[in-house]
């Protein structure tokens, strides 16, 4: 492999619209970290670059839906975001923000270089156009049915539910995510990238250059390049981002995904001085980190942007990840269906190692994985804690025990040279995993350093021996120790506080990658200091309550998943309805039919029968009694040969569930409903 200078590794910088998940972290922050990590301990040249992508129509619909300015929002959850990634120990060089003007400065430089290069295409189309919001409708902010599958809430540039990625004008009955009306055509101007011209170029670099880039990377931009690329928009109608920088483009913004990805060298301008080297010299190397839903944006449009710059290098590896559910099911932002990193910090203090532990190690890294709390449990109870925890606490009580705390003198026999050729063995192991990208590999040959450690202390048993036998005995102690000291190195990249409370516990400084796979980092006499506990039991509580809080969101989200308002009424019109509270006194199925019932009702001033849809959801026989809400001044109808006087109110769920509307407290029969 082609040895680099330096590297220049980023994280796909997340929208500012909300917190980052679990699905974020285990798809791109925790490998990108791991991986930075691991480099900075082989004293390599890297800096690691994220920020917050604040552009775009993400934002705008998002602060619209939160009723604040897209300035208030990106200020909010820049916060959170930046605030969780650190706690959560992922060792940004820095996070930078799009909304800086430094990256306003830096996205319209590029932008105008390729327009004075006159490689933008500038193309007059008609394009939705919402009269009431006075705006276009560039991809979310329309929704209609989608001419793929049928969906009927796909988005103006996707559809969610089979995946085809559309635009606006592909939607059958199209509507505006404003005012919810049938938007108009309207002729705008937009500079469009020609990436069909950048086809040979792209797949030169792709599909002859990076063979070995992971399957589903290049298998994603194989199929792109194979389907022939088209020229895509660069620009849009909106009043939110990085103004088109030239004339004419009044009203017109740069599209996010021209400037997302520019981001990333903002952010390495803001963090030094010479970032030029970090992106122009052909021996750093680039790697993007990100989700797979990125691929298309950081493998082929982002570098046809560069190559039609010119100056810049491309990325050397896009180690893209597949998706991580929860608890079977996608995750959704939306839906609420995700554990939120700012919340789980929360919830469980000091425990950050547990969720890098648990998401490294059912990371999807080859295809989608599954995270449940239950599995959060048992990784921790059973993994952690049973071993990690297990035989650092048997170290540390041994050494306190017998010689206070204090690193014995070894005289290793054929046992240990055994284990010390097999410590030895790790980093490489460690090592050629990581480079792969295989962390979850790598981190289950961390844990099997650990299992090895136990079971030489199984195998040797130094509590059994005697008296004049000290010698063995601080041997023993020793190696443990030294195996000890493996472990606060090797674990380092995924689990940093862990490793942290080694070194304290080990009373060591910071050592690095090529210190690993000896035993003689401890020198004997050394003092160490009792350590605090590593990991701690979770308990089924805990995980009860987190499956609660899911099961909550899901039923909030069912009255999130609510129709949309109906047309305004006026009050005279809604006056004009008599509703009562009326009693149901007799109940019996309408024959030959399967949803009707003929009910006999009390309202208070009369008795008379209602013909009622509900015979689906509710046995005739069960309902005598029932309290119902009944409109009683509806106009009679005929149904099935029964004249229906009045209209039973229920209430029905998205499931299409009913039940009925009753008072809470004792109503008499003929109480009005205003
Ligand atoms: N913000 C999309 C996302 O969060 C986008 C990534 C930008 S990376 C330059 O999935
Ligand atoms: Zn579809």
């Amino acid at each position: 492999m082609k040895e680099f200078k330096r590297y220049t590794v980023t994280a796909a910088l997340p929208y500012t619209n909300g917190p980052v998940h679990i699905g974020h972290i285990a798809g791109v922050y925790l490998p990108a970290d791991i991986y930075c990590r691991y480099l900075r301990m082989q004293e390599r040249d890297v800096i690691f670059v994220c920020g917050s992508d604040e552009n775009g129509i993400p934002i705008t619909l998002k602060a619209k839906k939160e009723g604040i300015t897209p300035q208030q929002l990106v200020d909010k959850y820049h916060k959170i975001i930046s605030e969780s990634f650190a706690e959560f120990g992922i060792s940004f060089d820095i996070y930078h923000r799009t909304s800086s003007p430094l990256h306003y400065e830096t996205a319209s430089e590029i932008f105008k270089t390729l327009y004075d290069k006159g490689i933008f295409e500038e193309q007059t189309s008609m394009q939705y156009y919402d009269e009431e919001a006075g705006q276009f409708l560039a991809d979310r902010y329309i929704n209609g049915t989608c001419p793929n599958c049928g969906f009927d809430k796909a988005y103006g540039d996707q559809c969610e539910n089979c995946g085809t990625s559309l635009s606006p004008t592909d939607l059958i009955n199209p509507r505006s995510m404003l005012s919810g009306q049938k938007p108009v055509r309207k002729e705008t101007t937009h500079w469009y990238l020609p990436l069909d011209k950048f086809q040979p170029a792209l797949e030169k670099y792709i599909l002859e250059d990076h063979t070995e880039w992971k399957p589903n990377v290049y298998g994603q931009c194989k199929s792109w390049l194979d389907q022939g690329l088209q020229p895509r928009a660069v620009t849009r109608d909106l009043d939110w981002g990085v103004p088109v920088p030239i004339e004419g483009a009044q009203g017109k913004v740069l599209y996010v995904w021209f400037d997302a990805p520019i981001g990333y060298i903002s952010a390495t301008k803001a963090l030094t001085p010479e970032w030029e080297k970090y992106w122009k010299d052909p021996e750093t190397r680039l790697l993007h980190f990100i989700g797979k839903d990125n691929i298309v944006f950081h493998c082929i449009v982002f570098p046809a942007i560069l190559m039609a710059e010119g100056s810049y290098i491309l990325a050397d590896n896009v180690p893209a990840n597949e998706f991580l559910n929860l608890e079977g099911e996608k995750i959704s932002t939306s839906r609420n269906w995700a554990v939120w990193l700012n919340e789980y910090l929360i919830d469980f203090p000091n425990m950050q190692d547990v969720l890098r532990y648990v998401l490294c190690s059912t990371a999807p890294e080859t295809k989608d994985n599954d995270f449940t709390w239950k599995d959060f449990q048992a990784r921790n109870n059973n993994e952690l804690l049973a071993i990690l925890g297990n035989f650092i606490n048997r170290v540390a009580v041994l050494t306190f025990k017998y010689t206070g705390g204090i690193v014995p003198q070894s005289k290793p026999g054929p046992a240990e040279i055994a284990l010390g050729l097999e410590i030895a063995a790790f980093p490489l192991k460690i090592s050629a995993a990581v480079e792969e990208f295989h962390f979850r590999d790598a981190l289950s040959e961390v844990m099997n350093l650990a299992r090895l450690g136990n079971r030489y202390l199984a195998e040797t048993e130094p509590w059994k021996l005697k008296e004049g036998q000290e010698e063995r005995l601080h041997t023993i102690l020793n190696t443990v120790l030294q195996l000890s000291a493996n472990l606060s190195i090797l674990c380092e990249p995924f689990l940093p506080y862990t490793a942290n409370k080694l070194r304290e516990f080990l009373n060591l400084g910071k050592l690095n990658w090529n210190d690993a796979g000896r035993i003689d980092l401890l020198e004997p006499g050394k003092q160490l200091k009792q350590p605090g506990l590593l990991f701690r039991k979770v308990e089924d509580e805990e995980v009860e309550i987190q499956i609660e809080k899911l099961q909550a969101s899901k039923r909030q989200n069912q009255v999130l998943n609510v129709r949309p308002l109906k047309e305004e009424v006026s009050f005279e019109s809604f006056s004009a309805m008599d509703i009562r509270i009326g009693i149901i006194l007799e109940a019996e199925k309408v024959p030959k039919t399967k949803k009707l019932l003929k009910l006999l009702i009390d309202t208070g001033i009369d008795k008379r029968s209602v013909v009622s849809g509900i015979a689906e959801y509710f046995d005739p026989r069960k309902i005598i009694g029932q309290q119902v809400s009944i409109l009683v001044n509806l106009a009679p109808r005929m149904i099935k040969g029964i004249e229906s006087h009045g209209m039973i109110l229920m209430a029905e769920n998205s499931a299409g569930e009913l039940s009925f509307i009753q008072s809470t407290g004792l109503q008499e029969t003929g109480s009005e409903i205003r």
